[in-house]
């Protein structure tokens, strides 16, 4: 007999995702034997962008999403400058490398405890860590400590905020990043602020943010053997360190394919998009996202997603944190749920530690705008990171003007559906074999979700009014 549980929306996620796990019985234990993903809604931002100015794409498109929109405004400006062949000065690229970076460490502890701790750790009986499923969770002083820093995690993630708005002017949508520059200058003031809320960060991160990890860690050591996933992970690389911006990555684009020792350089030419169980015309499949094209198609057969599936060399592949750390060779101890979050920590460690570098090689008062023609015509990507993963933008441009923009975010690469030649989306493939005690909550299959930090907002973006959240179970 196999159960099919339905969590719709899960929780303790940025926007709405439905996943459909089948639990079943398979070498003698009961686990989930099948998962599909589902984005509800539909975003077309895409669609929003055509026929507007160059200059819009950066402020239009970080409203996809509140928790990532600087990743956004960076890869709009990118690709905005890579079309029109446009150079940031220097002080402008550390200027928005500084801010990103900001972005980054408020994602992180964002993630790890408002998002995820509520899988592991018992905490206040109240919003927004409550309701939560609250069985299957072990007790040691060191996981009563995480529920303890709670307050304090809320307390760093809005100074990671305030960082962003020195520089940003105010978050979370930045009006800062313009194609050609940045339009804050970096006083001494600004400097001075955003060293000590850096400092600041930096120590809860060591001495908060990763002893807590640990703890978790310790505790549910069985998580470093679930929710390996595909095996295959992509980075485009993020945060240029010179002013040509593709050889100095603090954290390089390569990929892993098939066999996790072997790291291979990134093509940008081997990115499909597949659409066969996409809400998509099937006329568009299979398009490099340069030539993409946004045209939904409500009801269609076999199709269960408003999510793409993006493919590399035609396979799905995992971004974000771990993807990153590990074709850097920062961390490779394994591909699990609790490796996700290990990983997740260590960049933010890695990002916080660069930053202070940062800081100190800005010119104060230095030039952050290097002209821009906003009437050219051509076209170009912006291939950037995201806090959730490996973020692309491309745009065409006619006279200034957008005339194709596409955008393939990371939860679009982890949450994708099927594609063409029927091959599960990474986070499909991790669910299935996670053991489950009991299929009316499968908080085991929630941890395997958490873990890669789905943000539906930047996927999809749309509203149910008034439905309710539903899990469903049906038995066969
Ligand atoms: Ni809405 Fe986002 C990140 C982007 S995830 S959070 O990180 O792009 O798809």
């Amino acid at each position: 007999m196999a159960t099919l549980t339905i969590m719709d929306p899960i929780t303790r996620i940025e926007g709405h995702l439905k996943v459909e796990v089948e639990i079943g019985s398979s070498g003698g234990q009961q686990q989930v034997v099948d998962a599909r993903c589902t984005g509800t809604l539909f975003r077309g931002f895409e669609t929003v962008l055509q026929g507007r100015d160059s200059k819009d794409a950066p402020v239009i498109t970080q409203r996809i999403c509140g928790v990532c929109p600087i990743s956004h405004g960076m890869a709009a400006v990118m690709a905005a400058e890579k079309a029109t062949g446009a150079t940031p000065p220097a002080d402008a690229r550390i200027l928005r490398n500084l801010t990103l970076g900001a972005n980054f460490l408020q994602s992180h502890i964002l993630h790890f405890y408002v998002l995820a701790a509520a899988d592991f750790v018992t905490l206040p009986q109240q919003s927004p860590w409550s309701p939560a499923w609250d069985h299957d969770l072990k007790s040691s002083a060191e996981l009563t400590a995480v529920g303890s820093h709670l307050v304090s995690a809320l307390e760093a993630r809005a100074k990671a905020h305030e960082m962003g708005a020195v520089f940003g002017g105010k978050m979370p949508h930045s009006h800062t990043y313009i194609p050609g520059g940045f339009t804050a200058t970096p006083t001494a003031q600004r400097i001075a602020r955003f060293g000590t809320l850096l400092n600041e960060l930096r120590a809860f991160i060591d001495q908060v943010y990763l002893p807590d990890v640990a703890a978790v860690a310790a505790a549910y050591p069985e998580y470093f053997q679930i929710g390996a996933g595909v095996g295959n992970l992509l980075a485009y690389g993020v945060f240029e360190q010179d002013d040509q911006g593709v050889e100095k990555l603090l954290m390089p684009g390569y990929v892993v394919k098939n066999d996790p020792q072997r790291v291979n350089t990134f093509q940008e030419k081997d990115i499909r998009e597949y659409l066969t169980h996409s809400w998509y015309k099937n006329q568009d499949d299979g398009l490099a996202p340069a030539a993409g094209r946004t045209t939904p198609e409500y009801p269609k057969t076999d199709a269960y997603s408003w999510l793409k599936s993006p493919r590399y060399q035609d396979q799905p592949f995992e971004v974000g944190p771990l993807a990153r750390m590990w074709v850097n060779g920062d961390y490779q101890n394994g591909l699990s749920v609790l490796d996700r979050h290990a990983a997740r920590a260590q960049e933010c460690q890695k990002v916080a530690e660069a930053m202070a570098t940062w800081l100190d090689e800005l010119t104060q008062d230095g030039r952050v705008y290097g002209g821009y023609n906003s009437r050219a015509t051509g076209s170009g990507s912006g291939l950037t990171e995201a806090p959730r993963g490996a973020l692309g933008h491309w745009v065409t441009l006619n006279a200034g003007q957008i005339a194709a923009y596409q955008i393939i975010t990371p939860t679009c690469w982890n949450a994708s559906p099927r594609d063409a030649q029927g091959q599960p989306g990474p986070l499909e493939t991790a669910l299935i074999g996670t053991p489950v005690a009991d299929p009316d909550r499968p908080v085991e299959a929630l941890r395997v979700i958490h873990s890669f930090d789905p943000c539906l907002s930047c996927a999809v973006h749309l509203m149910r009014p008034g439905k309710k959240p539903l899990v469903v179970h049906t038995r066969s």
